[in-house]
């Protein structure tokens, strides 16, 4: 076998026939796009992640942490920009390495987003539990069994440190359900998920634009001085405020951007996606850029960053000015604000996976087949679902964060790699949206994002590279030899 059909280039001309063979229905305008965008990042991150960012790291400085983060994400975001202009198909960065630095490369992303969008769902379906526990703690529900809503060691710990025996058996059922309700969902259909969709965000951009108008009333701006608190270095060795901290929090937020490039996934299912897809990644980038450092702004402003909660810090900031009412709200809406981010997720994994089979590197019955009715891969729905929900009700949330932002950055970084490639390989390509000054944003698009995933800890790389093996070993064994390009060029 020829070592370089493993770096063998899909023709971009199959990719136009992909796009006329397109079973999916094109209902998605740019503003369902944009509303897909915003409605895959707007999640746990902000609702949970700010706490440890400020508290911890960052201080009122948080708000400069969404900045750099989201300046990061900016650069990979004009990227894929660009493809999804020239490629409007919905294997997003899996697609777009396939078109420009071959299979083997291109499998190994698509591989990658797995880590991005399943474990991503995966994530959050954690962290609503942890809010819908929450709420009915709020309702007045208390005493609900350790073993029913952790996973077995989140149940461990939190057993020691009530000092209370710990559960033979754990399972996160929340979290299982809340996964198992998105994917009939989906099951159902693009058009009911969009409804859903725009229905969710509409709520949780509300609840967001809520905490900023109504926090601005409880303002104390001394609580913003110093803007960026004296560093400190615990018994550890770790930074603590100060510049470094500043980054660290930015490394921590990143988890809140991950999402805007779903909306590269509903290429096939856009009614005009070489406009509208850069359009809606731009759009949900910024518009959640803004939100996000308004709410830093104003939760730093309202408490003490020390004061700040780190499981629900928004939440809880609201119920330390006096306004139960108010987190009570907030509560509600993060409880089903969350969900749509598992929607985009999870509909984006089956997305990418139905174009891996179209190309004969996943098996095309389970990942490719789709509904007659309902016109969704749905095998592959149920099937990405029913994993995803496993693992939610048994994985500890620290652990699936790290890996889905392993994944992502490095999604990131080599997409931002690959434009130039493209622009190197097909100069006349004509690309209806164009990244300006390419060689700069995209040669800052890569480092910035490896220099992420160097932030992350050893015992995420450990992870992160015995996936990419694994992951090698199934193209191997399967892609490579089934692969519909090495079949019609070998
Ligand atoms: N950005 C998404 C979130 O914060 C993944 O939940």
């Amino acid at each position: 076998m020829n070592a370089s059909r493993y770096f063998r280039n899909k023709p971009l001309a199959a990719y136009t026939r992909d796009i006329e063979s397109s079973e999916l229905h094109r209902s998605l305008g740019k503003w369902a796009l944009t509303a897909i965008g915003v409605g895959a990042v707007i999640g746990g991150g902000i609702f949970v992640l700010t706490g440890v960012a400020a508290n911890l790291y960052a201080g009122p400085a948080l708000a400069l942490s969404f900045l750099l983060a989201g300046i990061g994400c900016l650069f990979a975001a004009f990227c894929y920009a660009e493809f999804a202009s020239i490629l409007p198909v919905s294997g997003s960065a899996y697609a777009y390495s396939y078109g420009t630095v071959g299979e083997l490369f291109a499998w190994f992303i698509g591989w990658n987003l797995i880590l991005e969008y399943m474990m991503g769902a995966t994530t959050v379906a954690v962290s609503w539990s942890k809010y819908f526990v929450k709420l009915l703690h709020m309702a007045g529900v208390h005493n609900i069994p350790l073993w029913l809503v952790n996973d077995p060691v989140s149940a461990r710990e939190e057993a020691l440190r009530l000092g209370i025996e710990a559960p033979v058996f754990a399972i996160n059922l929340p979290a299982l359900l809340v996964v198992l309700l998105v994917t009939w969902v989906l099951f159902r259909g693009i058009r009911e998920s969009a409804r859903t969709n725009n229905l969710i965000v509409a709520i949780k951009v509300c609840a967001v634009l809520f905490v900023v108008a109504v926090g601005a009333f409880y303002l104390t701006p001394a609580n913003w001085h110093p803007f960026v608190p004296k560093r400190t270095v615990d018994a550890t060795g770790t930074s603590h405020y100060g510049l470094p901290g500043v980054f660290t929090a930015a490394g921590i937020v990143f988890f809140a951007f991950i999402g805007f490039d779903a909306v590269s996934t509903q290429a096939q299912e856009a009614v005009n996606p070489t406009k509208d897809i850069p359009f809606a990644i731009m759009a949900s980038l910024g518009i959640c850029t803004l939100l996000y450092i308004l709410v830093s702004l104003v939760l730093t402003g309202m408490v003490p960053y020390k004061t700040l909660d780190l499981g629900a810090p928004v939440a809880s900031a609201f119920e330390r000015i006096g306004l139960p009412w108010a987190s009570l709200l907030i509560t509600i809406a993060a409880v089903i604000g969350l969900v749509s981010v598992m929607l985009v997720m999870l509909l984006s994994q089956t997305r990418i996976f139905l174009n891996m089979a179209k190309d004969g590197l996943l098996p095309n019955g389970m990942f490719g087949s789709v509904h007659a009715r309902y016109k969704t891969p749905w095998k592959s729905t149920l099937l990405v679902g029913f994993v995803a929900a496993v693992i939610a009700a048994v994985t500890p949330i620290e652990k699936a964060t790290k890996m889905t932002s392993i994944g992502t950055l490095f999604a990131f970084a080599m997409i931002c790699a690959a434009v130039l490639l493209l622009r190197r390989k097909a100069p006349h390509l004509h690309r209806p949206f164009r990244v300006r000054y390419v060689g700069l944003v995209a040669t800052l698009g890569v480092v910035f994002n490896l220099l992420l995933m160097f932030s992350l800890d050893g015992a995420t790389w450990v992870r992160f590279v015995v996936w990419s093996i694994a992951g090698i070993a199934v193209y191997f064994f399967y892609g490579a030899r089934k692969s519909k390009l090495a079949q019609t060029t070998s």
